[in-house]
């Protein structure tokens, strides 16, 4: 009976030796270990012997018995991280220790054309303001001589919240307070009002090549004694050589807005075409990019300033138009489409 131990075990371990893989150890433990697997017959076989053999071989079986499961189970171990191993060979290799390469975003050209613009205000004495997108009807248009049902309104219709607030459809909405935050300074200690305030407007608009219903404006005020039209040209001529840094043919004229008098529309000849006529200037050669003119008095009482004594220009310039024109984009809708292909072209120095 021994021997028959001796060869079932030699022939287990030639076995377990070719074994390569799961389904194939499983056979093997069902072959030996299962009810009617090889140990187990040999169990059967005791009968035929005597009590006391009866009590040694069964303690062998029982040995070879624990064996088999022991190798069973340490095979199994070695085939699962043989599995492992081939997982990990088949995935891509990464060099943890390798320096990351990040993409490096950029900065929309609206925003670098704020900044410029900023910049350059700034360094004439200008403070900027941040104001609110939501404004009352007062901001946006009474304060600015714009009575309701004025006919002015219609150019500007926007969207109104169910309070009777609306979304500001000119930058010009912040002026009244920025004249009520001032106002002491310039009465009191003689300093000028001097400020610009860039903001998103809206419109109830028709889109086209060189209209959005959300766009960008930057207004810009002055207030002192003795401001005159010489004074906005200044500025206005500073600024805009200065953001193209070349020469820019530049147009005034005539242009009504209740809330100044004289009021001038300053055009820019369309970089886009050279001033030959194209979508993004409406065919004209021109486009509107700054209106201008002297602070009506009547806005000056408004903000609490006299308007005897204090005269100012003010400014609204086309944000959303200017780089346009600075970065040659033909449709002012690509500068709101969110395409990453189109606007991670343009970058800057920070
Ligand atoms: C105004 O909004 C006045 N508040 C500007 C102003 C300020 C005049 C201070 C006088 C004194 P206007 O509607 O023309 O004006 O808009 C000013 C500029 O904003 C335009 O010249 C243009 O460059 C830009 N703009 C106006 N509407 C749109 C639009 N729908 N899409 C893109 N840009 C626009």
């Amino acid at each position: 009976m021994d021997l028959k131990i001796v060869s079932l075990k030699e022939r287990f371990d030639a076995e377990l030796e070719k074994i390569e893989n799961m389904s194939e150890l499983d056979s093997i433990r069902v072959a030996y270990l299962g009810k009617k697997g090889s140990v187990t017959e040999l169990l059967k076989g005791m009968k035929e012997l005597s009590n006391e053999e009866k009590k040694v071989f069964g303690q062998k079986v029982n040995e070879l018995k624990g064996l088999v499961a022991e190798k069973i189970s340490a095979k199994t171990a070695e085939l699962k991280q043989k599995e492992i191993e081939a997982e990990i060979n088949l995935m891509p290799q990464f060099d943890i220790s390798m320096p990351v390469k990040l993409e490096r975003g950029s900065y929309h050209p609206i925003t670098l054309v704020q900044r410029e613009c900023e910049r350059i205000f700034k360094t004439m004495g200008f403070t900027v303001e941040d104001y609110s997108e939501v404004v009352t009807d007062y901001e946006c248009f009474e304060s600015l001589n714009i009575p309701k049902h004025h006919p002015a309104r219609d150019m500007q219709d926007t969207y109104y919240l169910e309070n009777g607030q609306l979304l500001k459809s000119q930058t010009s909405a912040a002026q009244n307070a920025i004249y009520k935050k001032y106002k002491d300074a310039l009465i009191n200690d003689g300093v000028p009002i001097k400020a610009i305030f860039p903001g998103r407007c809206f419109r109830n608009e028709a889109t086209d090549a060189c209209h959005e219903n959300t766009f960008f404006q930057m207004e810009g005020v002055m207030v002192d004694k003795n401001i005159s039209i010489s004074n906005l040209i200044y500025f206005m001529k500073t600024m805009l050589s200065e953001v193209f840094q070349k020469d820019i043919k530049v147009r005034l004229r005539p242009g009504f807005f209740p809330f100044v008098e004289p009021g001038f529309e300053l055009d820019i000849s369309c970089l886009i075409c050279g001033g030959d006529g194209c979508p993004s200037c409406k065919h004209s050669g021109w486009l509107e990019l700054c209106p201008c003119g002297m602070i009506h008095p009547e806005v000056l009482k408004a903000g609490g300033i006299d308007p005897e004594e204090y005269t100012g220009f003010a400014f609204g310039l086309g944000l959303t138009r200017l780089a346009m024109m600075k970065y040659g984009v033909k449709d002012i809708r690509d500068l709101n489409s969110g395409s990453l292909k189109s606007l991670s072209q343009f970058t800057d120095d920070e």
